[in-house]
């Protein structure tokens, strides 16, 4: 089993999509293994974007990030990583597909609602500086697990 972080960036709480994006991944068979809500500390948003560091967008990615309160979740599953890529959608939302959260309720790139990690190896990593090992429920049996994993 794979696992995934996801971020319910500041736009898409305080546009009260929280609920419908959690949704999308719960139905998708998506298993939450740990979920909170919190502000991002400065630090914290440089060192989860450090590959972005050189790019002219880091300082608004970051001033973006720590804005208001997000929702992290650790999602648990098979192919988990690309599977929550293909549901958050494309990079730009514009151009994202119909039907992906991007696709659904987002314009601008700068406001695009949602991450993903995009490699196995970076969801580790990703999971471990937003959870703590005692705040994640790794591998809980799932009464549907049977239906959803073969
Ligand atoms: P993604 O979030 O789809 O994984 P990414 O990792 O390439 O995209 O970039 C991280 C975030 O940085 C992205 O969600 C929005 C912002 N970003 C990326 N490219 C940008 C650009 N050309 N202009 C402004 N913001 C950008
Ligand atoms: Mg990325």
């Amino acid at each position: 089993m794979e696992r995934t972080l996801i971020i319910i960036k500041p736009d898409a709480v305080q546009r009260g999509l929280t609920g419908e994006i959690i949704k999308r991944f719960e139905q998708r068979g998506l298993k939450i293994i740990g979920m909170k809500l919190l502000r991002v500390s400065r630090d914290l948003a440089e060192k989860h974007y450090d590959v972005h560091r050189e790019r002219p967008f880091f300082a608004g990615l970051v001033a973006y990030i720590i804005s208001a309160p997000v929702v992290v979740m650790a999602l648990e599953g098979s192919d988990a990583v690309v599977a929550a890529r293909t549901t958050i959608g494309a990079t730009k939302p514009s151009e994202a597909a119909a039907g992906t959260i991007r696709g659904d309720y987002g314009l601008e790139i700068g406001r695009n609602l949602v991450h993903g990690s995009d490699s196995v190896e970076n969801g580790e990593i990703e999971i471990a500086n937003f959870f703590a090992e005692s705040e994640l429920c790794g591998g809980w049996a799932r009464a549907v697990d049977g239906w959803v994993f073969e």
